[in-house]
């Protein structure tokens, strides 16, 4: 195929006013079968065109239908929307309660003696919790906070491991209105400190330790060297999992345990306005401090439990395991919120993905009997790289569908994501959302969109995704550029905790009256979206922009390859040079010649204009806690400078600091 090497392929030459060049030439379709398409909650394409439709030119039909027929009111609302560019109300007048949308509305019903949550801790124990259970933890624990002096509107600050704990927290907020602020725990005491001071938190929930790969995380430790400057915080509730030592400061800290001992568990819950705050989520900004994104009631609960419905196809016998830890945006909607509105069963697993084996995952989806698994493609990567005989001990017959976030998924991890865990069988969600938007807002539906592999296809109801260049002109189908979003939705961030200014600058001011989701991004001829990566980190390659996904996805399709990230160095003569960071996966070994086979690879797979100037092995590569690779920070190291910024989301310094001590 000689049009292979020259310039970029795939593209028609009228497209002019693009942000960024696409390189990619994935094309291939997977259609859901006819048995997954009978069973399913949206089973053809007719009625996902007619929903959307109706979504998008009607939206106040649609979603004043939709949040009655999908939540439980104490006061009807009387407006669906009141939109002032840039902020948004939603179900006006109407008053309900989280937590009771999420428990007792199952109680009563044939859910009430089901499975809520079946835990499984890292060190094998299993706990099984169910709905009427689930409600009377989360009342007895709301009651305790009362009595602990909380009330509606003061922030709860939450570090907790992955324990059903969590969710009784985050409920028992939402039950009293208290605005929660879950804080990942393998954060810093510099970062439990900034986050309870930003939002002025009165109490922090944490637990003596949790496990993670066989060892144990000192979480009250961290909580309490935090605390050292934290004024406002009055009380430390303290849940025991580990059972090591910890230090109590008297009056200030108190067991979980001996909290809740002899507490009633009967609590009333009060509806609270739709506005009303449900939570704060600090997620990093590029620079400075986090950005405490602020999600409230009635319209975040909404956007989650309809895309639960939709997306996950959600049944009434489903298993539903979400890897995401709860200090995640994908742990709130996708493991605590959405879920439990649906009345679902979820699987919450603590630990580590390789402890004591790499096949963990496997294990707990065969042994539980996981029908819907939904993970990241980091994790994708690794579980490749580990290698496929860990899957192979395993049937993981149970599932039946199976679910990607976080990263553009490349179609290398798309396509044995599909063959070696969905055996061919499973459709798979690749769901592209943010925390600031709450809920997945571009996806397959798995009974209605034929897949391409590193697509995540179509907008879900009431999204309108546009794709325009630096003018604010919409981009033709092909080509790439800005990724907006247009139209508020119920699920939309209100604006950042404490600073409105920074809100309307970050996400409405790139262009007046859109919603700037800061990716680029591209609809292919088929109209489906394609998110190329961070708009920061766009690559100019001879003029050409190119996004880092489709670049590392041409690494990555090489057999020697488990991770690539691609970043520009400056370069006098060029502009900008390539320098690419790979890891190999097991019995693959670097040397010149391999670099050499890599950068003629990505030749071939793009053209010559990609070839890798420059290419580093690395044992792994730097990524935020919840997976994502910081390109920033290698841009940094590829330059030659220290790496500077902030690096307190970062994984495991140590990365860092081994590909530093790799310059000469
Ligand atoms: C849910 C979550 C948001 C950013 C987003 C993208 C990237 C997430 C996908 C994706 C391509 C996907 N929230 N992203 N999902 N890119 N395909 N399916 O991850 O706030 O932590 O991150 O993540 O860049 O803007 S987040």
């Amino acid at each position: 195929m000689p049009a292979r090497n020259i310039s970029i392929p795939n593209q028609p030459s009228n497209v002019t006013n693009q942000t960024i060049t696409s390189v990619s030439r994935e094309h291939r379709k997977f259609r859901p079968s006819a048995e997954f398409q009978r069973q399913a909650n949206l089973g053809s394409y007719a009625a996902y065109k007619r929903l959307y439709a109706e979504s998008v030119n009607t939206p106040n039909k649609f979603w004043g239908r939709q949040a009655k027929e999908l939540l439980t009111w104490q006061k009807p609302f009387k407006k669906v929307l009141d939109w002032k560019l840039p902020h948004a109300k939603w179900f006006l007048g109407g008053q309900l309660n989280v937590a009771a949308n999420c428990l007792d509305r199952h109680l009563g019903t044939a859910r009430e003696n089901k499975a809520a949550i079946i835990f499984e801790g890292e060190p094998g124990d299993v706990r099984t919790i169910t709905y009427k259970q689930l409600h009377r933890e989360v009342c007895q624990f709301a009651n305790a906070l009362t009595a602990l002096g909380l009330a509606k509107g003061d922030r709860a600050a939450i570090y907790l491991p992955m324990v059903p704990e969590a969710a009784v927290a985050m409920l028992a907020c939402a039950r009293l209105g208290v605005i929660h602020t879950v804080i990942f725990g393998g954060f810093s005491s510099e970062a439990i400190k900034d986050r309870v001071n930003d939002c002025q938190a009165k109490l922090v929930i944490t637990a003596d330790g949790g496990w993670r790969r066989g060892k144990i995380i000192d979480l009250k430790t961290n909580v309490d060297r935090a605390l050292a400057g934290t004024p406002t915080v009055e009380h430390v509730v303290v849940l025991k999992r580990t059972g090591q030592p910890v230090a109590f400061s008297e009056g200030r800290d108190r067991w979980w345990h001996d909290l809740v001992a002899g507490v009633s568990a009967e609590h009333k819950a009060k509806g609270h306005d739709s506005e009303h705050p449900l939570f704060i989520l600090y997620t990093s900004g590029s620079t400075g401090k986090p950005k405490g994104v602020l999600h409230t009631s009635a319209g975040y609960l909404l956007g989650t439990t309809i895309t639960t419905k939709y997306v996950f196809d959600l049944k009434e016998t489903d298993i539903y395991f979400c890897t995401a830890d709860i200090g995640w945006i994908t742990g709130h909607s996708y493991v605590v919120y959405g879920p439990l509105a649906n009345g679902a069963t979820v699987l919450m697993y603590e630990g580590a993905p390789n402890h004591p084996e790499p096949d963990r995952f496997w294990d707990i989806i065969d042994r539980h009997g996981v029908t819907i698994f939904y993970t990241a493609p980091t994790a994708i990567r690794a579980f490749m790289r580990w290698g496929d005989d860990y899957v192979k001990k395993h049937s993981l017959k149970s599932l039946r569908l199976l679910g990607s976030v976080g990263e553009p998924i490349n179609p290398e991890a798309w396509m044995w994501y599909h063959t070696l865990i969905g055996k061919k069988r499973c459709p798979i969600v690749d769901t592209w959302w943010q925390t600031e938007t709450g809920a997945i807002m571009v996806t397959p539906l798995p009974g209605v969109t034929a897949t391409t592999p590193g697509s995540c296809t179509l907008p879900f109801f009431g999204v309108v995704p546009k794709i325009l260049d630096e003018q604010g002109k919409e981009v033709p189908r092909g080509g790439g550029g800005k990724l907006f979003l247009k139209n508020p939705w119920p699920s939309m961030l209100r604006t950042l905790w404490g600073d409105d200014e920074r809100y309307k600058k970050q996400y409405w001011s790139e262009l007046p009256g859109y919603y700037f989701a800061g990716d680029g991004a591209r609809f292919d001829e088929d109209g489906y979206l394609w998110v190329v990566g961070r708009i920061d980190d766009v690559l100019n390659v001879s003029g050409h922009r190119i996004g880092t996904a489709e670049v590392e996805s041409a690494l990555v399709s090489h057999p020697s390859v488990a991770e690539a990230a691609v970043v520009g160095r400056p370069d006098e003569l060029k502009g900008q040079a390539l320098v690419v960071f790979v890891t190999l996966k097991n019995g693959f070994a670097a040397s010149p010649q391999h670099k050499e086979e890599l950068r003629a690879h990505v030749a071939k797979e793009i053209g010559s204009l990609a070839r890798p100037d420059d290419v580093r092995f690395a044992a792994a590569l730097p990524k935020t806690r919840s997976g994502k690779i910081m390109r920033r920070i290698l841009k940094e190291i590829a330059a030659g400078g220290t790496v500077k910024g902030d690096t307190t989301t970062l994984e495991d310094f140590n990365v860092v600091a081994a590909l530093q001590s790799q310059e000469e």
